[in-house]
């Protein structure tokens, strides 16, 4: 077991969330919106097992997986793009790929002294968010 993510994180920075925003295709004024959001994540992690809750006053958005497992993901109330995700190790970074319509889709989570990161990429953007624990 190399890292354990779990537990509640408040965003402090949230760069280029606009550009991945954009690259999703999700309208202006939900954009508007999302991006005066300060969301925060609750991770259970339980072995290989993951649930990520994002929440914020606006919308959710719940995961559920097992590191290796390929899962349907629906992206509700994001771009509501189905792909098919899987999460593995990447030495100590939890890394995701999105396969579907979007190119090169995907997020990586790691953690950097009491910091929790999170890069989300989409086609040609990468947004960068910063957590620190609530
Ligand atoms: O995170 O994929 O932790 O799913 C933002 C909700 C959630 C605000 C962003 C509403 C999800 C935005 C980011 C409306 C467009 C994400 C993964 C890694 C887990």
């Amino acid at each position: 077991m190399p890292v354990d993510f779990s537990g509640t994180w408040n965003l402090i920075s949230n760069d280029n969330f606009e550009g991945y925003m954009v690259a999703l295709g999700i309208d202006f004024a939900t954009r508007k919106i999302a991006k005066m959001l300060k969301p925060q994540k609750v991770i259970k992690q339980d072995g290989d097992s993951f649930y990520i809750h994002t929440t914020s006053t606006f919308r959710d958005y719940s995961l559920q997986f097992k590191i290796g497992e390929e899962f349907e993901e629906d992206n509700k109330g994001l771009d509501n793009r189905k792909c098919k995700s899987v999460v593995t190790w990447e030495n100590d970074k939890l890394v995701c790929v999105q396969t579907g319509e979007k190119k090169n889709r995907g997020w990586t989570h790691w953690l950097e002294g009491d910091d929790l990161h999170l890069e989300l990429r989409c086609e040609n953007q990468v947004c960068k968010q910063v957590f620190k624990r609530a």
